[in-house]
């Protein structure tokens, strides 16, 4: 029995250090930012605020970020910025983040809420921008963390990914606060988990088998 525990947990520490590390600074905004700054590592324009797991509970540690709109009958942009350096073009990047709202104030229609990956040049221009529709009103389920996600690869000269988490009030007027957490981007394919490709050459083929006949030849001691 103790060395079952002691297998599994050599396992976990495996798969942790298998696992690519977050590009982000302070993606689980638990740091907050000097002065005007909100959160240590970001930008934040507009209605962005932090919740001490007052009004939800904090996904990650104990402070999530929270956005809505100005109520102003114009649009209004609420935006958490941040940028980083060092990306490797042709390379997979995949951004993540978990998502709230409470029922009580749920992101109703009229507001678009978007997470974005934007590869820029070393210049800070835009090459590409991918984006998924993060929360969608009257879809995505209240009073529970959600994950929206997007992967993609870095196209060539890209030298740097714009992480944008956005909250726009369309119009003016619509209800509803967003709640972010756990901002996660890493380099690298997902990794997929295939058995049978026994020379780990990420095709299926006869030096598979010719892999395991040789190992099946070998025997047991
Ligand atoms: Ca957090
Ligand atoms: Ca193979």
């Amino acid at each position: 029995m103790g060395m079952l525990k002691i297998g599994a947990a050599a396992l976990l520490a495996m798969t942790g250090a298998a696992n690519a590390q977050n590009l982000l600074t302070n993606g689980s905004f638990e740091t907050p930012g000097p002065g005007f700054i909100l959160f240590q590592g970001w930008e934040n324009y507009n209605n962005v605020f932090a919740d001490v797991s007052v009004e939800v509970p904090a996904f990650d540690g104990t402070t999530s970020a929270k956005m809505f709109g100005q109520f102003g009958g114009v649009q209004s942009d609420q935006v958490l910025l941040q940028t980083v350096t060092g990306i490797n073009p042709g390379q997979s990047y995949t951004l993540s983040a978990q998502l709230w709202h409470n029922s009580f104030d749920a992101v109703a229609p009229g507001n678009l809420i978007l997470l974005q990956m934007v590869f820029q040049d070393a210049g800070g221009n835009a090459i590409e921008v991918n984006e998924v529709e993060a929360l969608v009103p009257n879809v995505t389920p209240t009073d529970q963390w959600n994950e929206a996600t997007l992967t993609a690869i870095a196209p060539a000269g890209t030298s740097q990914i714009l992480v944008a988490l956005l909250h726009l009030q369309l119009d003016g007027v619509a209800p509803g606060a967003s709640f972010w957490d756990n901002i996660v981007l890493e380099e690298g394919e997902p990794q997929v988990s295939c058995p049978a490709d026994l020379n780990n050459d990420g095709v299926l083929n006869i030096f598979d088998i010719q892999a395991f006949l040789n190992l099946y030849n070998q025997g047991c001691p």
